[in-house]
């Protein structure tokens, strides 16, 4: 990628709280709303958007939306306004000097994507070299009260053509549960996240997962562990598939050369955004890795730039990109994502992430806003 921005001319930041459909109960936390940091950034005369993809809370991983706020005011946005006539690539390469932070870089690295794509009037997944097509769908049915709510929210997913369908499960709402599920419905592609709520002690508990035909376990171990999960993935037949575990490319090719799965969920926001998920896909599919993009409950705006990122070759499993409607009755963005008929979700059109930011909406649902630049 050649292309250039001249300099940056403003940036604000904003924080909108949206209510969710219903409370989303992983094996971590129970979340009502979803709190979205949101940057918008101009540069040449156009404006771009990126989301962070952190939570008020640090349950899933250590950054916060509060870290995220920090890390983007006082260092990115101090690097990208110093630099002038430069790419993508380069801000990148800068950012470097910070460790960690995935997310929030992430962020920055989103909104100058969808300037640079606008500012060359072409979809952004055509500025980073994807290839169009439908996109499969999936859905992530958080932990229910009891087992009725859990077989309906999986029936009315059915009804809608979902590719396929992940549960949350947790330690002692797991085997019941799977049981049940599997015996009402014999032939979803189905699959479990735990959220690393186990441990090698557990194994009994995980081994009896193979019993149900599941397409991937999600995470079982602790969230920084790539080691053990090599020595569980050796004792059980079901792929093993991380997520909190890989937090960059490095990661990825430790997670290889243990062979401690076989399945990578790729959250462009948790590997440092889409550059990085490029490149850990690419590498996934040389190395007989099957990957698929990962949500965080994002708005229209971090949806968008999961729908561009799953036009790479690697994404060769249905993700968890779903429809908005599945967890919001207003969005921020139009227009909000839908399934066809068939369950595939199209790429917004246009230029940049394709999708329109409703300011109105921003307005309403803003808890905090600051004006860096
Ligand atoms: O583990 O994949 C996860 C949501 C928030 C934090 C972590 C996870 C999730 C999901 C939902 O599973 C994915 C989505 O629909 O956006
Ligand atoms: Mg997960």
């Amino acid at each position: 990628m050649k292309k250039r921005l001249t300099k940056i001319d403003s940036v604000e930041m904003f924080i909108v709280r949206l209510p969710l459909v219903s409370p989303f109960e992983t094996s971590f936390s129970v979340q009502t709303h979803r709190e979205a940091l949101l940057l918008k950034i101009i540069s040449d005369d156009v404006c771009g958007w990126g989301e962070c993809v952190t939570s008020p809370d640090p349950y899933y991983c250590y950054e916060t939306n509060s870290t995220a706020l920090h890390i983007i005011k006082d260092f990115l946005i101090a690097i990208i306004t110093a630099m002038k006539n430069f790419s993508i690539e380069e801000v990148l390469q800068n950012f470097e000097q910070i460790r960690g932070h995935h997310m929030a870089k992430a962020a920055v690295e989103n909104a100058l994507l969808d300037i640079m794509a606008q500012k060359y009037k072409i979809p952004l997944f055509e500025l980073m070299g994807g290839t169009p097509k439908r996109i499969m769908s999936g859905i992530s049915i958080g932990i229910q009260k009891n087992i009725d709510d859990l077989l309906l929210s999986i029936q009315k997913a059915c009804d809608k053509k979902y590719h396929r369908i992940k549960i949350k499960i947790k330690k002692s709402k797991d085997i019941d549960i799977l049981t049940k599920v599997r015996k009402a419905f014999p032939n979803i592609q189905l699959m479990a996240d735990a959220n690393s709520d186990y441990t090698l002690q557990d194994i009994n508990i995980l081994k009896q997962l193979d019993e149900f035909n599941l397409m991937m376990i999600e995470q079982p171990l602790n969230y920084n562990d790539i080691y053990f999960h090599g020595l569980l993935q050796k004792q059980i037949q079901t792929p093993i598939c991380l997520d909190e575990s890989i937090k960059n490319l490095n990661d990825a090719k430790t997670a290889v050369e243990l062979e401690s799965c076989k399945i990578i969920n790729i959250k462009q926001g948790r590997v440092g955004g889409m550059i990085n998920a490029k490149k850990i896909q690419e590498y996934c599919l040389n190395n007989d890795i099957e990957t698929w993009s990962g949500g965080m409950l994002e708005t229209g705006i971090g949806r968008a730039f999961n729908l561009h990122l799953q036009t790479f070759p690697g994404f060769v499993l249905p993700g968890d990109t779903s429809e908005t409607s599945r967890y919001f009755t207003e969005d921020i963005v139009d227009k909000p994502v839908t399934l066809q008929p068939d369950g595939f979700i199209e790429i917004p059109e246009g230029p940049g992430i394709g999708v329109q930011v409703l300011s109105d909406r921003i307005d309403r649902f803003k808890v905090f806003y600051e004006k860096l630049v």
